[in-house]
């Protein structure tokens, strides 16, 4: 307070107090601010964009939609909020997520708790609280920062949601627009007449490439690994089908969340591996799910991602449907992987591969020929031919389709200090240690939704949201009513932990590639398997853990 006296008005510092502080207002913020309001508590939301729905806030792009199926990716705490809303598509587009998000923000009169534009830059454990130190965009002084104390943080930054734009020798010079698909102009960007290049071929590549090149006057799109794709067969939801969903939405949710990626409970995973069967019968299997489209093709087999005999029988149906697709057979030996099917996330597209069959569109592999510079009017590449030479191939803008620093990139733009003075980066050099993906060892009162260690990414995300926000309220209403005033992951239990994710992705093919579930896109980030599979193993072990009085945590009285 001494200090903060002789500053500037401008640069004093305001202080707020409340008992939960909240980082993010996606999914996982909006509903941990429900729940903490519903159990009593006061709570705060700091969030970097103008408005609610953190992805579906920022990815933007053209064709930017979700792979997992609108009645099944929306909240279940409300049967109200899940019975009035109405989805139009069987894979709802990002505006219609976001026009959810809002309402679900306005029907619960979130707002009034939430700071838009507000970036937390630091959380400092002290005195037994959080000081959570902010900066609010439109301040008149970009320097002003705010003090929040809170007796407990979570974060729900959100596992996708820090941008990966790679640097290329002279990126600086090349005078044409450019984007990343995860950071998209509100505005939109009319491509009409332009040549464009896209750089990266995962989810966000292969949803707007064709819509890209519906409008561009070339595109050119830039791969380093081609991608598995499955035909999402996106329609409009017939209201009878509707209907008799929302007539038993309960045993539909209940359904999908006994499935190993919480979703899809209508359609099991088959009860053979792709190896037991004649081929025949495999491709009988492959062709009903290729057909009904979607990422549940990966569930015709039980072994798809156990079993390398098996994946690769499922991958050689996929690479059969590419190169009967793709006219040119050189442009189907580019975009046909050879990798394992499923380790890196399956892209689910609408006229992904039928787009290299336009005359605007062309290919490079940038595995052939590198990306050797910018310049002002394009990128540099090595010439086909396999000499020496270079082409330099001229665009008006570049779309970084290239993902982004995956599930702890958010986390680590926060400078957190625990107990002691620990830093987070310091504890997670080597790899983002935790326990139950919920809470890290040296860092009392502090809660990651959906973090590293939990199955987050490889199930449906609302459901593990849902799952870690209900587990966290029931935490510190524990804690309240046991007058308990931290709580903190044992050393030895987190240690455990991170065996146990690391022995379960041990028993799957996932750490055979590159993938980001590895933290491998980025250079330099330690490689560790990140998410843990199987969704209902997992939720039983957390409600195990809380029934056992928060087995493997420490906690301490007032
Ligand atoms: P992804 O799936 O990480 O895809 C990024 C793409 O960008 C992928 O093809 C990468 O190739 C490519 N990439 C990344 N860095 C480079 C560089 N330096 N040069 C060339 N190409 C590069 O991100 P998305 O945004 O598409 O999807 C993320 C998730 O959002 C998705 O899984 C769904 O869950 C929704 P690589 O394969 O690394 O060789």
């Amino acid at each position: 307070m001494g200090a903060a006296k002789h500053l500037a008005p401008d640069l004093a510092p305001t202080s707020m107090k409340v008992d939960v502080a909240i980082v993010g207002a996606g999914f996982a913020g909006m509903y941990m601010l429900y729940r903490a309001r519903q159990a009593g508590f006061t709570a705060r939301v700091f969030e970097r964009g103008g408005g609610v729905g953190g992805t579906w806030y920022w990815n933007r792009y053209p064709g930017a939609r979700c792979d997992v199926p609108s009645l099944e990716y929306s909240y279940q705490f409300s049967d109200e909020l899940q019975q009035e809303w109405e989805w139009s598509e069987k894979y709802a587009t990002q505006p219609e997520i976001l026009r959810y998000a809002e309402h679900v923000a306005d029907r619960f009169d979130l707002r009034r708790d939430i700071s838009f534009n507000t970036t937390v830059i630091s959380l400092q454990w002290h005195n037994d609280a959080w000081l959570v130190t902010t900066t609010a965009a439109n301040d008149a002084s970009p320097h002003r920062e705010h003090t929040t104390t809170a007796r407990f943080v979570v974060l729900g930054t959100g596992c996708l949601s820090s941008a990966n734009v790679p640097r290329f020798p002279d990126d600086h010079l090349f005078t044409g627009g450019t984007y990343h698909t995860g950071a998209w102009p509100h505005e939109g960007v009319d491509f009409s007449g332009r040549r464009v290049a896209v750089i990266g071929t995962g989810s966000s590549g292969i949803q707007s490439i064709p819509l890209i090149a519906e409008q561009a006057a070339h595109l050119t799109v830039m791969q380093r690994t081609p991608a598995y794709s499955i035909p999402a067969r996106n329609q409009q939801l017939a209201p009878e089908y509707v209907a008799s969903i929302k007539a038993n939405y309960a045993e539909f949710r209940r359904k999908n969340s006994l499935t190993r990626a919480a979703l899809g409970g209508d359609t099991p995973t088959g009860p053979h591996g792709a190896s037991e069967v004649n081929e025949v019968e495999r491709r009988a299997a492959l062709e009903e799910r290729w057909q009904k489209g979607g990422l549940l093709f990966l569930g015709a087999f039980n072994d798809a991602l156990t079993n390398p005999e098996s994946n690769r029988l499922i991958a050689d149906f996929v690479r059969d449907k590419i190169r009967s697709t793709v006219r040119n057979p050189d442009t189907a030996r580019k975009l046909t992987p050879d990798d394992i099917i499923g380790c890196k996330r399956l892209c689910v597209d609408t006229e992904y591969y039928e787009t290299f069959n336009r005359p605007n569109v062309s290919l490079i592999d940038l595995r052939e020929q590198p990306i050797e510079r910018f310049t002002a009017n394009g990128v540099v590449v090595r010439s086909a031919t396999g000499s020496r030479s270079s082409e330099e191939h001229e665009f008006d803008a570049i779309v970084f389709a290239t993902g982004f620093d995956a599930m702890t990139g958010a986390i680590s733009k926060i400078s957190i200090t625990g107990r002691n003075g620990t830093m987070l980066r310091d504890a997670w050099s080597a790899g983002p240690v935790n326990y139950l993906g919920l809470s890290v060892h040296g860092f009392p009162n502090l809660f990651t939704i959906t973090g590293p260690g939990s199955p987050s990414v490889l199930t449906n995300m609302i459901v593990s949201i849902q799952h870690h926000v209900e587990w966290i309220a029931d935490c510190i209403t524990w804690l309240k009513d046991h007058r308990m005033s931290t709580i903190e992951a044992d050393a030895d239990a987190q240690q455990r932990w991170v065996q146990h994710v690391n022995t379960v992705a041990g028993m799957t093919l996932y750490q055979s590639c590159s993938s980001w579930y590895l933290g491998a896109n980025v250079p330099g980030k330690p490689r560790i398997f990140m998410p843990l599979p199987g969704f209902p193993a997992y939720a039983q072990t957390c409600a195990d853990v809380a029934r056992d009085g928060y087995r493997g945590f420490a906690v301490s009285h007032h």
